[in-house]
C-alpha cells in the first residue's frame, strides 16, 4: 500500500500493493483546477483528473507504474510518492528543489515509480493465525478543507512570518460530515455486515495534526504501519501522525445499527482546528436504530499519553516470513535537534511570529532554504554552488532542550542554510531525533525518503548517550517511513544507506517543512553497476 502525497495541497491517492507478477502499470493524471462545494460554499481546489481524494491505484509488489503527470492547473506541482523506496531512482521521488523542479502549469513530466520490497495487503494473505482473511478492505483517508484557497493560507503565513489560518473541517475521505453544515447528504458510509473483518487503511493526509480517530462501541486491531507488518495490538482508539498509515482490522460484532466514526486533533497547544469529522458504520439488515448514530468519545484533545502510548506499541513482525534485520553496527551517529525558531522583524515587514519575531524551524540549528535549481541535478551534473555538504552531525552547543521555562532569547534565530550529508553506500546510520522546546515544544513527524528505518528506541527529556542506547529495541522495532518524535523527548531510528541518490528529510507538519525543518542526505553510489543511480529520464522539469 503506499500514499502519494502532493505537498501543500490535501489530496491524495492510493495504491495497494499485493504479490503477483511484476509489471508496468502506465496512468495518466490530468492536473486541474476544479469546483468543489462543502461547508455551503463552493471552491476551487487542485485535483487529478477531476477527483478529490485522488485515483487509487491497485499494483503487485515489485511492480513499476509510469504515470504521466499533465499540468493544467494554476500552480507549480510535484507529486511524491510516499514511502516508495524508487532504488537507484531518484527522479521521480518528487520534492520541489531536492529531486526535480516543479512541473510548470502547461508542463508534463513522466513519473517512473518503482515499486520494490514495500508490502501492504501481502498481509492479506498472511499464515499467522492473528490475521483472518479480511472480508473487504477500505480506505479511510483523514484530510482537511479550508474555505479560503489552500495556496492563500500558505502565502498568508508565509508573508506575515505567523502561523498558518486554522482549517474550517476536517474530512473522512473527502467529506466533513454531518456535524458540519451543509454536509449531511454527501457524508461517507461505509456499510457492514455482521460478523465480517474489515481491513481499513488508514491515511493522515491532513496538513499540520496527528489525529485520534475512533469508532463508537468498536475495538480496532492494528496489524501494519508505513506499509510493513506489526505485530497486532487492540485499542479502542486510533493515533496517526500526517503522512502515517495504519492498516486495521474492525470486527463488525456489535448490536447491528448505525454507529458514528469520528476524528479530530491532538493538539498540546489550543490554537488548532478542534471540529471533530464524522462518518457512519451501518450494518445491513432490517432492524430498528436510535435516529442518529451512536458517537465515540475521543480522547481529549490534550491526551499526550493517549498519544505517545499509541506509537510506542508499533514493533515489527518478525515472523520467518517477515524478519527484522536491524542493523547493529553503526557507521555514522548523527543527533539532530529539531526546533522551531524565528528570525527578528526586519523593519516594516509584518511579524505575526513568537514575541514580535518571524516563525522558522530547523534541524540542527540550520533552517533549509530551497536552492534555485534541483539538488539532484546539481549532483548529477556536478554544477557547484548550489548546495553544501557540511549539514554537522551534532547542533552547535548543548543546553537544556527540554527545559520549561523558556529558552534564551539569544538561542532562537537559527543560521540558513542549503546543507546535505553525504553518505557512503551501504553505511548504517543512525539518528538521534531530539525535541526541543525552543520558542514551543511540539512533537515532529519526521519523515525520510527513499528508506524504511527502524524505530530502535524513545523516550523523554534529554537522549542521555550512555544509558539510553541500552535499552534501544534491537529485536523487533517497528519499519516507518514516519515516526512522531514526541514533545520534550527524543526518537532513535536506523537504516542502511543503500538506497544512491538525493533523499529529503523533513517534519511531516506542513507548517515546519515550510519553515525550514528539513536536510537531504546524499548516499553515494556503490562499486557494483546495481549499485549505481540509473540515468534521468529525458523529460525532468526545467528550472
Ligand atoms: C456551486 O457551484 C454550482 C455549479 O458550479 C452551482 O450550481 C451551485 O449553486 C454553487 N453553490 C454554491 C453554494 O455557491
Ligand atoms: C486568515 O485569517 C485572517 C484572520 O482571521 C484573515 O484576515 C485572512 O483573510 C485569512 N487568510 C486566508 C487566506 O484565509
Ligand atoms: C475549540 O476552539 C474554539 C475556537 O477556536 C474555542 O472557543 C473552544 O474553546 C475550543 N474548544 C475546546 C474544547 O478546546
Ligand atoms: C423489517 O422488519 C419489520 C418488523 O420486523 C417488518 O415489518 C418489515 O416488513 C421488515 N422490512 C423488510 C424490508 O424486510
Ligand atoms: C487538558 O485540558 C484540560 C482542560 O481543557 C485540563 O483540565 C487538563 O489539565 C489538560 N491536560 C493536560 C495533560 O494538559
Ligand atoms: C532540564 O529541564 C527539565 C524540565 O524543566 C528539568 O526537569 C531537568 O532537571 C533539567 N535538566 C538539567 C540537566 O538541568
Ligand atoms: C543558532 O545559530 C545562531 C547563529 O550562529 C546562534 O546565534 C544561536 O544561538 C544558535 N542557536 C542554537 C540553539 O544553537
Ligand atoms: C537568513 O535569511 C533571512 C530571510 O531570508 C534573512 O532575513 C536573514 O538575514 C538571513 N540570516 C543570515 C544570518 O544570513
Ligand atoms: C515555478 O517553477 C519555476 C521553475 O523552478 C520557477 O521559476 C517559478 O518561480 C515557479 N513559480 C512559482 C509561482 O513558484
Ligand atoms: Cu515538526
Amino acid at each position: 500500500m503506499k500514499i502519494l502525497l502532493l505537498h501543500f495541497t490535501f489530496f491524495l491517492f492510493l495504491c495497494y500493493i499485493s504479490t503477483g507478477d511484476a509489471m508496468v502499470h502506465r496512468y495518466k493524471f490530468v492536473l486541474k483546477d476544479t469546483q468543489y462545494t462543502r461547508l455551503c460554499s463552493n471552491k476551487s481546489i487542485l485535483t487529478v483528473n477531476g477527483q478529490f481524494p485522488g485515483p487509487t491505484l491497485y499494483v503487485n509488489e515489485g511492480d513499476t507504474i509510469v504515470v504521466d503527470v499533465i499540468n493544467r492547473a494554476s500552480e507549480n506541482v510535484t507529486i511524491h510518492w510516499h514511502g516508495v523506496k524508487q532504488p537507484r531512482y531518484p527522479w521521480s521521488d518528487g520534492p520541489a528543489y531536492i529531486t526535480q523542479c516543479p512541473i510548470q502549469p502547461g508542463t508534463r513530466f513522466s513519473q517512473k515509480i518503482v515499486l520494490s520490497d514495500e508490502v501492504g495487503t501481502l498481509w492479506w494473505h498472511a499464515h499467522s493465525d492473528w490475521s483472518r482473511k479480511p472480508d473487504a478492505e477500505v480506505p479511510i483517508i483523514l484530510g482537511e478543507w479550508w474555505k479560503s484557497d489552500i495556496m492563500a493560507v500558505l502565502n498568508g503565513f508565509v508573508a506575515d512570518g505567523g502561523d498558518p489560518n486554522i482549517s474550517d473541517a476536517f474530512l473522512i475521505n473527502g467529506q466533513p460530515g454531518d456535524l458540519y453544515p451543509c454536509s449531511r447528504p454527501d457524508t461517507f458510509k461505509l456499510t457492514v455486515d455482521y460478523g465480517k473483518t474489515y481491513l481499513i487503511r488508514m491515511v493522515n493526509a491532513v496538513m499540520n495534526n496527528i489525529m485520534f480517530f475512533r469508532i463508537a462501541n468498536h475495538k480496532f486491531t492494528i496489524v501494519g504501519s508505513d506499509g510493513s507488518y506489526t505485530k497486532p495490538f487492540t485499542r479502542d482508539y486510533i493515533s496517526i501522525p500526517p503522512g502515517q498509515t495504519i492498516d486495521f482490522l474492525l470486527e463488525a460484532n456489535q448490536q447491528p445499527s448505525h454507529y458514528y466514526m469520528a476524528a479530530r486533533v491532538y493538539a498540546i497547544a489550543g490554537t488548532s482546528d478542534n471540529t471533530t469529522t464524522t462518518a457512519i458504520v451501518e450494518y445491513s439488515g432490517n432492524y430498528s436504530a436510535p435516529s442518529s448514530p451512536l458517537l465515540p468519545t475521543l480522547p481529549a484533545l490534550n491526551d499526550t499519553a493517549s498519544s505517545t502510548n499509541f506509537v510506542e506499541q508499533l514493533r515489527s513482525l518478525g515472523s520467518k516470513d517477515h524478519p527484522v534485520d536491524v542493523p547493529l553496527n553503526v557507521d555514522n551517529k548523527f543527533f539532530f535537534t529539531l526546533s522551531i525558531n524565528t528570525f527578528q522583524c526586519p523593519p516594516d515587514a509584518p511579524c505575526q511570529g513568537a514575541q514580535g519575531g518571524r516563525f522558522r524551524a530547523s534541524v540542527n540549528n540550520i533552517t533549509f532554504v530551497p536552492p534555485r535549481i534541483a539538488i539532484l541535478q546539481a549532483y548529477y551534473n556536478r554544477i557547484r554552488g548550489v548546495y553544501g555538504d557540511d549539514f554537522p552531525s551534532k547542533p552547535p552547543f548543548r543546553f537544556n532542550y527540554t527545559q520549561e521555562k523558556m529558552i534564551p532569547r539569544d538561542y532562537w534565530t537559527p543560521q540558513n542554510g542549503t546543507e546535505v550529508r553525504v553518505l557512503e553506500y551501504n553505511s548504517v546510520v543512525e539518528i538521534v531525533f531530539q525535541g526541543t522546546n525552543l520558542v514551543a515544544g511540539i512533537y515532529h513527524p519526521m519523515h525520510l525518503h527513499g528508506y524504511s528505518f527502524y524505530v530502535v528506541g524513545s523516550g523523554s527529556g534529554n537522549f542521555d548517550k550512555d544509558r539510553d542506547p541500552l535499552n534501544y529495541n534491537l529485536v523487533d522495532p517497528p519499519f516507518q517511513n514516519t515516526i512522531v518524535v514526541p514533545v520534550s523527548g527524543w526518537t532513535a531510528i536506523r537504516f542502511k544507506a543503500n538506497n544512491p541518490g538525493v533523499w529529503l528529510m523533513h517534519c511531516h507538519l506542513e507548517r515546519h517543512t515550510t519553515w525550514g525543518m528539513e536536510m537531504a542526505f546524499i548516499v553515494k553510489n556503490g562499486k557494483g553497476s546495481d549499485a549505481k543511480m540509473l540515468p534521468p529520464p529525458p523529460d525532468m522539469p526545467r528550472c
